[in-house]
Order: structure tokens, then C-alpha cells, then sequence
């Protein structure tokens, strides 16, 4: 099966934006280690289904990021939870994952989920304001969320959020100097290959989503990290 601590890359579709054949074919056919389908806003059974359906036409593995509890459907090769470690609304720490244990515990195969702890850094971004997070976090805060996550809680994952925007690399440097075991995804902003290999020289894993959509032949650009690793 397939081994997510070995992804350097992954792209981030939503499944509420448009995208035509032939670009998805090519993020698809590119270097990419897994496509995960997973927004914010507007994610529903049918366009996550339309979406899954498309891409399954490709040898790759998919993800399904969970955002709410209509849009979760088998024919996923991974679940992606997240748990916001810094959202001050209890439902985006386990509320909603204990709904979802409640409606479909009894069919879930445990080996395909995986619990990501997000740090959420973007003020401007849907997704902080959604889970009313505490974004304003200085270096010190962030580390203490890396050694929850690793030392605390075992997480798999621990994902620095700053969907939007281009982060900090000292504060993504720092959360990497505190995790062990945990692996890192960092997503926001990568819109080029210089960026991507900034962000790709600290992180595990980064994750690569607007920029699809606006500009597809750098977001293939971005994958050119996997030739150096
Ligand atoms: C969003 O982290 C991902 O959830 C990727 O961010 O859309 O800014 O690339 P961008």
C-alpha cells in the first residue's frame, strides 16, 4: 500500500472550483505523490463524488479531506481528519469527529484515517475564520503546537495552514526543530518552484492548492522538488 511518510507533494483540488481535463490530467500524470480533495466552502456529496470519479481514472493515490460530514463517501485510499489545534470552537477539535464516529464508526477502516493536527496562521483565510482561530501565534507558540502534537498527542501529522499566503519560514523552521516522529505538511501560497523548494527544503510534505487554479503550468513547476530528493 501506499506509505505517506515517504510524500514530498501533494495537490490540494477543491472540489467547489472548476477545473478542466486536461489540466487535471496533467497534475495527475505530473510527479505529484497524491491529490487530496478537501475546501472550506460549498464542499458537497455531488461535487466531491463528480470530483473523486475523475481522478480515480489515474494511477495515484487520493485523499479525502475531511471539511463536513455530508461530503464523507467511501473510494478513498486515505481519510484526512483534522483537528485544529488552535481553533477555540471545540467542534474543530473533536466535535465533528465524534459525529462522524457517531453516524459511521461501526464501517471505518481505521488504517485509512489519519488525524492531522492543524496550526491555523492566516487571519485572512476562510478556513480561520471558520474554526475561529487564535492566528496571531509568535515562534514560541508554534513550537509549543509542534511538541503537542508530537510529544503529546502522537500525531501522525501536524499541518501548518496558511492557505493564501506565503508563511514564515522561520516559524515553519522552528515547528520542524520540535518534531521527531510527527511529519510535517506546510501549505499556503507555494505558487512557484522557488517557493515550493523553500518551503520543501523544511517540510515533509507541502501542499499546493490556489495556484491550480490560476496558474497551472507553475503549479506543475512546483513538483520539480521531487527530483532533488
Ligand atoms: C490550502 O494548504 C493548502 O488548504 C494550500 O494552500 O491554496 O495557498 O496553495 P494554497
Amino acid at each position: 500500500m501506499y506509505d505517506i511518510k515517504q510524500w514530498r507533494h501533494i495537490f490540494k483540488l477543491d472540489p467547489a472550483k472548476v477545473i478542466s481535463d486536461k489540466d487535471l490530467e496533467a497534475l495527475c500524470m505530473s510527479k505529484t505523490d497524491a491529490i487530496m480533495i478537501g475546501g472550506t466552502d460549498d464542499v458537497t456529496e455531488d461535487n466531491v463524488i463528480q470530483l473523486m470519479s475523475r481522478v480515480r481514472r489515474y494511477p495515484l493515490p487520493l485523499v479525502l479531506e475531511i471539511s463536513n460530514l455530508e461530503s464523507i463517501m467511501p473510494g478513498f485510499d486515505f481519510y484526512f481528519v483534522p483537528t485544529v489545534l488552535n481553533s477555540t470552537d471545540v467542534r474543530f477539535h473533536n466535535g465533528l469527529l465524534h459525529e462522524a464516529l457517531k453516524q459511521y464508526g461501526h464501517m471505518i477502516n481505521f488504517e485509512e484515517l489519519i488525524f492531522e493536527g492543524y496550526v491555523v496562521l492566516n487571519d485572512d483565510s476562510k478556513v480561520a475564520m471558520l474554526t475561529s482561530a487564535t492566528t496571531n501565534l509568535d515562534i514560541e507558540d508554534v513550537e509549543a503546537y509542534a511538541q503537542m502534537a508530537n510529544d503529546v498527542y502522537h500525531l501522525p501529522v501536524l499541518y501548518l495552514e496558511y492557505s493564501g499566503q506565503y508563511g514564515d519560514p522561520d516559524i515553519v523552521q522552528a515547528a520542524r526543530h520540535c518534531l521527531t516522529d510527527t511529519q510535517l505538511f506546510y501549505g499556503g501560497g507555494i505558487d512557484s518552484f522557488m517557493r515550493a523548494e523553500e518551503m520543501g527544503n523544511i517540510a515533509d510534505t507541502i501542499i499546493v492548492g490556489n495556484v491550480i487554479y490560476e496558474n497551472i503550468k507553475e503549479a506543475l513547476k512546483t513538483t520539480k522538488i521531487k527530483e532533488r530528493t
